[in-house]
């Protein structure tokens, strides 16, 4: 039977069998310390040739780190002196009786923990380099989060869908789709799964999804990706976009409780503090922020419609000093730069009830009230240049009965990121994609075939 690393602690003066990556190999004269990696974590195997089989002793020394191996050995204490309190597998360490090779690895291209790796190195070499510590706890960690919302939304009455990927028209406007050419009709991949949430709405009243969303971006940044993961919620009986905003704040204390306690490890690796998320996350309208601006700072971006990220990073700070927290809520951006679908304010209708959230100075979500009203909706197509009947389809969930409702949507990889301070969402992205990458870099058009 085999045991996981962290299951030593349990097992002293017990003979156990491990299965694991090499982490790292250190030579203490004869005596080899391999550090084990498995899918719990790290335990310490001292190698003795002396405990060793002939075999053994032949394949301790060449086991080189990601070498694959199986040890079976006997379960020690470590003496005072070898402790280490940081490890959760310090206490203990395994004298190994037999080593087995389940699989070669050829020499390394890189050391691991070398802090000082560039990014398209990193990148090129990502089945490798997400095996070091740092990587492991950013997906581990993501992984989490996804579970976290996912298990928050279950307990609200939400059902999860699983939205198209292969959509007919564009749910956010703008260029940055990407053409499907495949199909008889003209399709393109999905920005979001916009349209099919709200149509969801009709049938289960609150759903969510967790999907790929694709966009064209014409700008490789620090904080675009043309393929990224988007956590959506849609909900019905809503009296105004402040229903979703709050919902949305729950949601986000309980995924920042189930981090601490799920992956308390992974986050100390990164030196985690934990946000600063009052009772009641401070919200402003777009002009009052503009206005703000002007004041504090004397720029005049009062007749902009969007923030910049340098506004962004601006407010972000201010939230941090005036309100106490790492989130605020931009709301009513201009009618005429939001979306069709969004929902204009009674009171003011070049501004809508929309809303993006900046956590610690970045945008992470958009979200706000939608039309759900047929004919309002048809007249802002038509306001935008749109032609309804190229949304026929989509309208059909308002011709027969919408309520009132409004969602979000939240960039997973823009959330990791800004939650472990990372400064290019790429670090928090499995496979980023952008205009000069699918998983190697794009190869200059002399080395194409
Ligand atoms: P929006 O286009 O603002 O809104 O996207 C929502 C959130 O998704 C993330 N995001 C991105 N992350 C990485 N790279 C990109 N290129 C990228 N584009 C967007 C951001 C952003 O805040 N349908 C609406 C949401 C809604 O109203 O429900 C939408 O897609 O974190």
């Amino acid at each position: 039977m085999r045991t996981l690393s962290v299951e030593t602690n349990n097992k002293i003066g017990q003979e156990v069998t491990l299965k694991g990556w090499v982490n790292a190999r250190r030579n203490m004269g004869k005596i080899v310390f391999l550090d084990l990696r498995d899918r719990a974590g790290i335990v310490q195997v001292v190698g003795v040739p002396a405990e060793l089989d002939e075999a053994s002793q032949e394949k301790l020394k060449t086991v080189r780190p990601e070498w694959v191996v199986e040890i079976r050995g006997v379960v020690n204490a470590r003496g005072a002196k070898q402790q280490n309190p940081e490890m959760p597998t310090g206490m203990v360490e395994v004298l190994a009786k037999e080593l087995k090779v389940l699989a070669e690895a050829e020499p390394l291209p890189l050391d691991l923990e070398d802090e000082k790796i560039g990014m398209d190195v990193h990148l090129d070499y990502l089945p490798l380099t997400l095996r070091a510590d740092k990587y492991r706890a950013v997906f581990k960690i993501q992984a989490e989060i996804v579970r976290g919302f996912r298990d928050y939304l279950n307990t609200q009455g939400f059902t999860e869908i699983q939205a198209p990927k292969i959509v007919a028209a564009a749910a956010e406007g703008g260029a940055d789709v990407f053409e499907v050419s495949y199909l008889k009709n003209k399709a393109t991949l999905a920005q979001s799964p916009q349209f099919y949430k709200q149509i969801m709405v009709g049938v289960f009243e609150r759903v969510f999804a967790v999907g790929n969303c694709f966009r064209a971006e014409q700008h490789a940044t620090t904080r675009h990706l043309n393929e990224f993961t988007g956590l959506d919620l849609e909900m019905g009986m809503i009296t105004d976009h402040h229903d979703v905003m709050d919902l949305e704040m729950a949601m986000m204390r309980h995924i920042l409780n189930h981090l601490d306690a799920t992956v308390s490890s992974e986050l100390k690796i990164w030196k985690y503090a934990r946000p600063l998320l009052p009772e009641k996350v401070p919200f402003m309208t777009l002009r009052e922020v503009q206005q703000l601006i002007k004041e504090k700072t004397g720029v005049d971006h009062i007749s902009e419609p969007d923030l910049e990220p340098s506004e962004e990073k601006w407010l972000g700070e201010y939230a941090k000093t005036i309100f106490n927290s790492d989130f605020i809520f931009v709301t009513h951006y201009p009618t005429s730069k939001r979306p069709m679908y969004t929902y204009p304010d009674e009171k003011n209708p070049e501004f809508t009830k929309s809303f993006d959230l900046l956590f610690r100075g970045i945008e992470i979500t958009s979200g706000g009230q939608r039309h759900n009203d047929y004919n309002a909706l048809v007249k802002s197509m038509e306001n935008k240049g749109l032609n309804p009947e190229d949304f026929k389809f989509y309208l059909e969930a308002f011709k027969y009965g919408m309520p009132p409702e409004g969602g979000f949507g939240l960039g997973l990889e823009r959330l990791t990121a800004r939650l472990l301070e990372i400064d290019n969402v790429k670090y928090a992205t499995l496979f980023p994609r952008d205009l000069n990458r699918i998983d190697l870099q794009i190869s200059p058009p002399e080395y194409k075939q």
